[in-house]
This record gives structure tokens, sequence and C-alpha cells, in this order.
């Protein structure tokens, strides 16, 4: 079928013609949907003016029918290698997330975004009037379904009926998403039971790609990536995204709801919603310990929620790769839920030695995004060329022929395997738990190539925050062609902060409160490198023995010493025995004094500069302190 066609209807249940107009139901009972969700689809259908409306349930035989269509028109290929495992090339212009046209729009701007220091551009979220998002919304959304079918997916964040799990409705005319969606929340029909009188997040997406369609079709992915806009209205607890199908920009459940919308909500209702991982390590002695923890992208999260200990007697169990949801339980607990249901990772560079675990979570029922083909039905990209016959034909994520060894790249570097969290094999028994998991520490981390140890732990809550606030990682200025620099990922939460920055430590600051378990927080860096660039840590499975220092510390142990930015760990207090290379303990702790004094100069210049009157004092104060300690070395 070309892409100009009208999509024929699926078979066609009930026409609804009171409040729907002439706009088929394709799919499930209108009637049956919360009042509140009728009103919305039908105020969203006036609007997009899809060709129909289809309601999903999230069934297996619902998938299957998608799936099907996606086949014969080529947005997926079958990759006959795996159990129902699917391979889409998008357009090639539609590959990422798109922050510069990432926007929140409330009515005071500085609910938004801090008070930046004047001629500075902020990097804490961008904020556009409600008077110009809505010149934005109205020049886009008006008939852009036409000829499309708008497909209703309800779903939960967090198991569907948990206290901590919230409600969802995503309206798209990419039947891509729904499929994707399908893995990466609870897409059921049964959310409408929990949702009473609650609120549910209103998700509005469109490929804005109305037929007949205005802009060539490149590899059925249709798309608008010129008139991009994705938009949140924290206050009406709305998503509206236009002209991307791809990852964050179109699963909104991610990191549009679940990160910058669930923040505001956390604020409200006293909670947080946090860019981390859950894992629990047991030890030898069995007493197991349950770990959030926070990385900027590209630092090997989703690996070290699955890490495979190297460390004997140890056992990692995950309960999520990417967000965690966290409250204080009455008796002063902070429990903490995964609220997706699926891994959104990237690929390159997943193989048998970086994460065998999420290597074996992915080989069925799992869609693959600009990866590249072999011609036996398999998938490759860059960090698989030992794990594939050296001379196999492979078909790039571009459709071009190609073979290790040849010159650039096979799969893009952003390219994503979407797979059920549940096919992990150590996912954790509780990972569905509707109390969630207890958390004891929480860990911040970066890609720091000098300076920073292996790991420290903070002096205080207020002190951890301070170091939260701090975070910077390494990344590469690809567009800039600058090649590395170290960049501020305040949190990890840079570009998925929902409201001020400064407010939102404030938040942190305020969560700490008598009778709480406050849980430990500390900071870990496995990028440190000698002078001649060698990474001084080992990384990936080693990484236990980091983890076993802070478990050990959760549990109270005398086993640290103190710096002038936290407490280190006491020589010989990290497992070393067992370790391939020997591991210089001195360079690897190392607190350089011109380093940590010019680092902590930039990291005041950088809360000044990017939250100015919003930073809370306390922090700044911190700061102070650490320099003044410096001084005195
Ligand atoms: C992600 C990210 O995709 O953090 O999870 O960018
Ligand atoms: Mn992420």
């Amino acid at each position: 079928m070309s892409d100009n066609e009208e999509e024929p209807f699926m078979e066609v249940h009930e026409i609804v013609t009171q409040k729907l107009g002439h706009i088929p139901v394709a799919k499930g009972d209108f009637k049956k949907l919360p009042s509140k969700v009728q009103k919305w689809v039908i105020h969203s259908v006036n609007i997009c003016q899809p060709r129909a409306i289809y309601i999903c349930d999230g069934s297996k035989p619902e998938a299957d029918e998608v799936t099907h269509k996606l086949l014969e028109r080529g947005t997926l290929t079958k990759l006959t290698k795996y159990e129902e495992c699917y391979l889409c090339r998008t357009d090639p212009s539609d590959v990422a997330r798109v922050e510069s046209k990432t926007w929140i729009t409330t009515p005071e701007k500085y609910d938004t975004v801090p008070h930046v220091r004047e001629g500075v551009k902020g990097i804490l979220g961008q904020w556009m009037s409600p008077h110009d998002m809505k010149k934005e919304i109205d020049e886009r959304f008006p008939g852009c379904m036409k000829g499309r079918t708008m497909y209703v997916i309800p779903f939960s964040m967090g198991p569907i009926g948990s206290p901590l799990s919230k409600i969802g409705v995503q309206l798209t005319d990419s039947n891509y998403v729904l499929l994707c969606m399908r893995i990466m929340t609870r897409v059921s029909p049964r959310v409408f039971e929990f949702m009473g009188d609650h609120d549910f997040v209103k998700c509005l997406h469109s490929v804005g790609c109305p037929r007949p369609v205005e802009r060539k079709v490149i590899n059925h992915w249709p798309c608008n990536p010129d008139n991009v806009i994705i938009a949140h209205f924290p206050e009406e607890r709305k998503v509206k995204s236009y002209g991307s199908g791809y990852g964050g920009n179109s699963l909104l459940g991610k990191k549009c709801f679940a990160l910058r919308i669930a923040s505001v909500i956390a604020r409200d209702e006293g909670w947080m919603a946090e860019h981390m991982l859950i894992m629990s390590v047991t030890d030898p002695n069995g007493k197991e310990t349950f770990i959030a923890a926070a990385f900027p992208s590209a630092c090997g999260k989703t690996n070290l929620a699955m890490i495979q200990p190297t460390l004997p007697g140890y056992k990692v169990q995950c309960v999520g790769d990417d967000i965690a949801w966290m409250r204080f339980n009455s008796k002063g607990q902070l429990r903490g839920i995964n609220p997706e249901n699926g891994f959104f990772g990237v690929a390159p560079g997943t193989n048998f030695k970086t994460n065998p675990n999420a290597m074996r979570s992915f080989q069925k029922n799992s869609i693959f995004t600009n990866v590249a083909e072999t011609a036996d039905g398999g998938y490759f990209w860059e960090g698989l060329e030992d794990e594939i016959d050296k001379n196999m034909s492979i078909t790039t994520w571009l459709n071009q022929e190609w073979r290790i060894g040849k010159a650039g790249t096979a799969a893009h570097p952003n390219a994503r395997f979407t797979c059920p969290a549940s096919q992990c094999p150590i996912m954790h028994p509780k990972w569905e738990d509707p109390e969630g998991v207890p958390i004891s520490a929480l860990i911040f981390g970066g890609r720091r190539p000098t300076g920073v140890p292996l790991v420290l732990e903070s002096f205080s809550w207020e002190h951890g925050v301070m170091i939260g606030a701090c975070v910077k990682s390494e990344s590469t200025a690809a567009a800039e062609h600058k090649g590395k620099k170290i960049m501020h990922d305040p949190m990890a939460m840079r570009p998925f902060m929902g409201y001020n920055f400064g407010k939102y430590l404030d938040h942190w600051l305020s969560l700490k409160k008598d009778g709480r378990q406050m849980p430990k927080i500390f900071h870990v860096n496995w990028f440190r490198v000698d002078e001649h660039g060698k990474f001084l840590w080992p990384g990936f499975g080693e990484n236990i023995r980091v983890l076993d220092w802070i478990i050990q510390r959760c549990q109270g142990k005398d086993i640290a010493v103190k710096s002038p930015i936290g407490y280190l760990p006491k020589k010989g207090s990290i497992k070393m025995e067992g370790l391939k290379d020997p591991v210089n303990w001195d360079e690897l702790f190392s607190l350089p004094k011109h380093y940590w004094l010019d680092d902590t100069h930039e990291s005041t210049r950088f809360l000044e500069d990017q939250v100015g009157c919003d930073v809370p004092e306390v922090i700044m104060k911190l700061l102070k302190e650490q320099e003044e300690s410096f001084k005195k070395m």
C-alpha cells in the first residue's frame, strides 16, 4: 500500500453517531470508557480529525493484528532468527529525543525554569508561555490525523492498582507507538477500574503526517521533523507531542509522563520521580539491600541495573533500569517502584560481555529500531563483532550492504531494543510489588575521566543533595565536532526536569523529616583514567565490589574515612581479591587539590549561572565549605 492511500478500516464494530459524528470506532466500545476519557477523546477527535478510532485493550491478538499490518506495509521486518522479534528502520531524520523542541508551559515562567544569570542560556528546561504555545499547537494539531486511525491507549505507569502507580491515556496515530507502548507500559482497560475520581495524564501524540501526505514518507515511517514539538502542561497533567515517532518523543509514558509530568505530581504529593535504576544486591550472608542510582545517559545505567557480579556469593536482581518513583511510607521507609514495564535500551555496545542479562531479555517479543540486520535474520550493532560470523553479510540501518571491517557503522548510535522487563532473567520477584521495594541507598554517578574517586559517601542528606546537584558527565558534543567534554547533568535530570530546578532541590531537602529513615547517598565513577588514558577501574561485573562497599556502609560498617568531598573507603576496605589486574588504590582515590578547587569553583559558578536565586542556601554553603577544606589541605 502506498503511504498516500487511506488505511482501510479494520473491522468496524460500531459507529458512534451521537458524539463522534461520522467517525467510526474500528475497535472497542466507546461507551465503556469513563466519561472524562470520553470527553477528552471527543475533544481530540474534533481537533485531529482521524479517519477512525481504535480503542486498545493491550491484548496479544490486538498486537498480532497491528504487527501483521505493519509487516504488510513494510514498517516492520521479522527477524526470523528469534521468536516474535521485529526490526524497524525509521526515517533517518527521526532518530532521537529532540531536546531543543521539548517545552514546558506554565502561566508563570519561574515555575518551570530557574532564574538564570543575565545573558546566560538556561539548560535546565525550556519554558514557553501559554499564549505562544497555543499558537504552536493550533498550527499543528487541527486535522493532523486525517486519513489515519487514532489509537486510544489506556495505560498504567507502575503495577495496575498499586497506590504508587498513575494512570495515563495516550492518543496516537502511530501503530508502531502502540506496539512499543504495550511493551513499555501496562496497557489495559483494567486501569479504568482504578481510576475512580483520580486524574489521568492526557498524552496526545501525532506523527504530524495527515493523508494525503505533503512530505515524502521514507521507510514507511511518517514523521514531520521540521515541525516537531513536545509540549508539557504540568498543571493540566497533559502532554502534546507532534512530528516524531521516535522513543522519548512518542512513547509518552516514559520521559514525558514518568519524569517531567510525574516530577511535578511528586512535588505536589510529597514523593520523588527520578531518572534512576532500581536494583537489589544480596550479600553472601543473605542480606539484601535495594539501591536506586541516577546516571546521565551513556554511563551504562542499564548495564549496572543488570550486572553479573564477579564476586562469589553475591546476587543482583533488577527492578528497573531507567526510572524510579519513590515515596516514604507510614513507617518512614522509602519505597520505590519502576513505573515502566519494559526496557528501551541503547543497543550499540550491548553484548554478552557487557550485559548478558539484557541480551537474554530480548531474544523474543522485542522490537529493534535502527539496528542492522544479518543475512540469517538476526540483529547486529557495533559491539556484536565477536558474537557473529565475521563474514556475515549485513544490511545497515540505512539499508546498505555492509560487512564487519568496512568503513562506517552498521547501526545508528541511538539504535534501541524494546523488550518486556519480565523477560529479564534477573528480574526481582518483587519488581511488581504494589508496595514497592525498600530503598536504602541512592547513588549518583557520571563519566569523569579525571579527579573523581571511584566511590564516596555523602556526609548527610543535604550534602548528598549537593553532590546530586553537581553531577557532571563526559559526553560527545557530536554536533559541534568538538570531541568529548564534561557537561553538567544535575541529578541526571537535566533533560527531564518538570519544574524549576531550584525548587526541585528544595523538594529533595524537604523530604528529610523526623521519623524517616533517610537513605544514604553515594557518588560513583567507573571511568577515571591514568595519565595514559587507561581506565583505572575494570568496571562492568567488577562494579559489584563497589556496591559491596556501599551495602556494608548501609549496614553501618566502620570502613570509611573523612575527606573534603565526603567519606572515602578506608584503604583496603573494597574487596580486590580475584581482580585480573592490580588496581592502583592511591591513584583511584586521590583528590588533587587544584583539580578540586577548580571543580568546586566551576560547580558553584554553574549553580549561580543556571539556578541563581533559586538555589537553596544550604547547597551553596556546603560548596563553600568544600572549597575551604581544600584550601586548608
Ligand atoms: C534514555 C535517556 O533514553 O536517558 O533513557 O536518554
Ligand atoms: Mn534514561
